[in-house]
């Protein structure tokens, strides 16, 4: 199939990710836009835009039928669908297919395989990808879970077969606790998923999240190295980092070409990222596969310079993946910060409003990956991501400093941001020794429940200042000989460095 139009299925940073990326191939792009999003960025640098209906997801990016819709009528021949809403439903991968359009991601078949949480584990040990130690299949008497229990040793962890993102998850460290836990995941599964099979492993403690990017065309399946995610809460990633501390050469080939006989194993094409766990030991353990580009994919694009948005678009229409045959090696240190507009001074609750004021960081090796600009109006009825502020720099001491000062220069009014957790995160000692861990936030609550340190809460007074300063200059009656009354307030703006 001719592909020269593409409909992005996504909102806000990632849309505008991948709408460039079509561009760069030639490519036209298509975006939809629920109400709320009518005036964002995205929607102003696709080439035409289709409304698909009122704010909440339900009611507009969570209608596969709509959005099909949308493709056809705006001639679209593709459709990208970004990360979460419709990404990894494989209802909708196959809708796509069988209206007679490409679909940029993996074969229905693949995202099938790996969403059925018991079958990718009896897929992944059948292609000796290691898993976790336990049950291979959904439990449903308590006595054989107790049984297997006690062979694996507590403390154990009950999941949801359905599962993902750490829903119907229960610790279990003694066999007094294991059938209440059994029934209270099933029933969180029954109501997150709809399906209330739950089974075992055996709980690996302190581990890190190790994860590895894959790319297959339909010749070849590579890895790309990995990332570190274990900066977390809540199951939400908060930085991001390429390469691992943890990963030396010989490791990562072991993780890599254990993630690329997972992807083969299922048949994938695209962009896919197996995840592991890492324990302290150096052993890992796959534990599911994300059929989708990911938030954080931009510093493995940094560490091994590719763009893997094009290369998904790529391989969608057919053509190879750009990147040559022969070993690859990452180059340098990327960090990610995910920019959310949360407050951690305030439990991480989200903070909605205007952005009166925004300045973006910039100058070399900074990357701003933004869905928001001054004037928008942040709500509540999407994720708080608001950007992602990503540096890359020659070593990790280096990417860490140069992280700090685009974190000082990053500023935004009008909603509160994690911004200053970021910077006393990147200040901390452990944190600097590379000394981490998937709970190591939850154990260190000194960085997270924290008011912002006094030069930032200044600098976001001054220019919140300038903020109310501009605006009022706005609605002043043009002078002579300015046209629109701008120019002064934009001359203030300019000489304060705040645009
Ligand atoms: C685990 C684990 C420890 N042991 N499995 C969380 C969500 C889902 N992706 C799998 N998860 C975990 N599975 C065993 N056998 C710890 C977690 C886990 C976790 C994993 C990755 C990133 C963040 C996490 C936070 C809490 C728990």
């Amino acid at each position: 199939m001719n592909v020269t139009r593409v409909l992005v299925a996504n909102r806000g940073e990632i849309a505008l990710r991948i709408i460039r990326a079509c561009h760069d191939e030639g490519l036209e792009a298509v975006a939809i836009y629920s109400d709320a999003d009518r005036a964002s960025p995205y929607v102003r640098a696709a080439d035409a835009a289709v409304p698909i209906g009122p704010a909440p997801a339900a009611q507009s990016y969570l209608l596969a039928d709509r959005i099909l819709e949308a493709a056809a009528r705006s001639g679209a021949q593709a459709v990208h669908p970004g990360f979460g809403f419709l990404s990894e439903r494989a209802p909708f991968a196959r809708a796509v297919e069988e209206a007679g359009l490409v679909f940029v991601g993996p074969p229905a078949s693949a995202i099938q395989a790996m969403g059925d949480k018991t079958e990718a584990r009896r897929r992944m040990q059948a292609a000796g990808v290691p898993v976790v130690p336990g049950a291979m299949a959904a439990l449903e008497d308590p006595a054989v879970a107790g049984e297997l229990a006690r062979s694996l040793g507590y403390p154990v962890l009950v999941k949801a077969a359905a599962g993902g993102g750490g829903k119907g998850m229960r610790v279990v460290r003694v066999p007094e606790d294991l059938a209440g836990a059994l029934l209270s995941a099933a029933s969180e599964a029954q109501k997150a998923f709809g399906d209330p099979a739950v089974y075992l492993e055996k709980f690996i403690e302190r581990p890190r999240h190790v994860e590895i990017q894959v790319l297959a065309d339909a010749e070849r399946t590579i890895h790309l190295g990995e990332r570190e995610c274990s900066i977390q809460r809540r199951h939400q990633k908060l930085l991001e980092e390429a390469p691992s501390v943890a990963v030396d050469p010989e490791l990562r080939e072991r993780m890599g070409a254990a993630a690329v006989a997972a992807a083969a194993a299922v048949g994938y094409r695209s962009a896919g990222t197996c995840e592991f766990l890492l324990s302290a030991d150096g052993s890992f353990y796959f534990l599911e596969m994300n059929t989708r580009i990911q938030v954080e994919h931009p510093v493995t694009e940094l560490v091994y310079g590719v763009d893997l948005v094009r290369e998904q678009l790529r391989i969608a229409r057919g053509l190879p993946m750009t990147v040559a045959p022969g070993p690859l090696t990452p180059r340098g240190w990327a960090i990610e910060c995910r920019i959310t507009s949360e407050d951690p001074a305030n439990g991480f609750l989200p903070s909605t409003g205007r952005i009166t004021c925004l300045r973006a960081p910039a100058g070399p090796g900074v990357r701003w990956d933004s869905g928001v600009d001054a004037g928008d109006e942040v709500t509540l009825y999407y994720d708080s991501m608001l950007a992602k502020l990503i540096v890359h720099a020659a070593g990790r001491a280096d990417a860490i400093a140069r992280m700090e000062r685009a974190l000082h220069e990053l500023v935004v009014v009008g909603v509160a941001t994690n911004q200053a957790f970021h910077l006393r995160l990147l200040a901390d000692s452990a944190f600097r020794a590379g000394d981490i861990d998937i709970q190591f936030l939850e154990r260190r609550g000194d960085l997270v429940d924290r008011p912002p340190p006094p030069e930032v809460v200044r600098r976001l007074a001054v220019a919140a200042a300038l903020a109310e300063h501009e605006r009022r200059q706005r609605q002043k009656p043009a002078v002579a000989g300015d046209g629109n009354g701008a120019s002064a307030w934009l001359g203030q703006a300019r000489r304060e460095g705040l645009r």
